[in-house]
């Protein structure tokens, strides 16, 4: 209860904030980010959100609080399209369970995306396995609205649920991002090295980008890449940084 409230209190005072950790193709080209949100506390320091977000999901504020964290993304977005460099890239935001299957959900991310002037095309929603088999149905027909108008989605952390094929086909998805518990002991459990061929595989006959997270080491890097998977997330790369922090980093990207 006492952390609820101070949640409360840091959703008055704009406390929340945004971080980006960008993502990248075979070639080094940055290709998007995903957005993590961070509690940037006044006496605390800054948060992480293992330490809110199960709370706000708990007691309901994670409505409020995914829509900040919505608008926010949104907000940078638009800021973002006319920067010669992160203009036209995308940005993934992290969707929880409650927020999805809240009834206003679709009318809340349009009007987020009204209000902001962002790109929907360049909005992409990460979802996880165990939020869509939940109620698969419903997840379908919202996830359409939000494809009609331009949103794209990505399944969080791939791996560790349990979708079936049916339900992978019928989901309008574009992207897996294989869970980085896959990608941690790669290099040496052989049945890590086979998962992560198999998704790759899944992805192809799906038609289904594949991203790795945590992506910590070049080897690991390289083991994907004789995998077949060529998008990489993790802090071989980049860590999650402040919007600024992303700015200046990419001013020296050639
Ligand atoms: O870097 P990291 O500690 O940021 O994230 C920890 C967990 O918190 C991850 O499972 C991540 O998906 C989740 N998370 C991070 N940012 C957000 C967010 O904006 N919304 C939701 N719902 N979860 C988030
Ligand atoms: O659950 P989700 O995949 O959204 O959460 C991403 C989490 O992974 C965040 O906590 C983020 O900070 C963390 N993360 C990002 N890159 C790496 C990495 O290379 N290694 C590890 N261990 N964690 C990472
Ligand atoms: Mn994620
Ligand atoms: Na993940």
């Amino acid at each position: 209860a006492e952390l609820a409230s101070a949640i409360y209190r840091a959703l008055e005072n704009d406390e929340f904030t945004l971080w980006y950790q960008p993502q990248y193709d075979a070639q080094g080209k940055i290709l998007g980010m995903e957005s993590l949100v961070r509690w940037e506390h006044p006496v605390k320091g800054v948060i992480m959100p293992g330490v809110f977000i199960p709370a706000s999901e708990a007691n309901g504020l994670i409505l409020r609080l995914g829509n900040r964290i919505l608008f926010k993304a949104c907000t940078q977005l638009a800021a973002w399209s006319t920067h010669p460099l992160l203009g036209g890239l995308t940005v993934a935001v992290n969707v929880s369970a409650s927020q999805l299957h809240n009834d206003a959900f679709v009318d809340d991310v349009c009007r987020i995306l009204d209000e902001t002037g962002a790109n929907a095309n360049l909005l992409e929603l990460e979802l996880t396995e165990t939020l869509l088999v939940r109620n698969v149905e419903e997840a379908i027909v919202k996830m359409g609205r939000l494809r009609e108008r331009g949103v794209r989605f990505s399944l969080d952390d791939f791996g560790t649920g349990y979708s079936s094929m049916n339900y992978l086909k019928r989901l309008p998805l574009e992207k897996l991002k294989i869970d980085r518990s896959f990608v941690r002991d790669l290099l040496t459990d052989p049945n890590d090295a086979a998962i992560v061929r198999t998704i790759v595989a899944l992805g192809e006959s799906l038609g289904l980008a594949v991203i790795a997270e945590g992506v910590e080491t070049a080897a690991q890097r390289d083991m994907l890449a004789t995998s077949g998977c060529c998008l990489y997330q993790g802090y071989l790369f980049s860590h999650p940084v402040p919007a600024a922090e992303l700015e200046a980093g990419m001013t020296h990207t050639p």
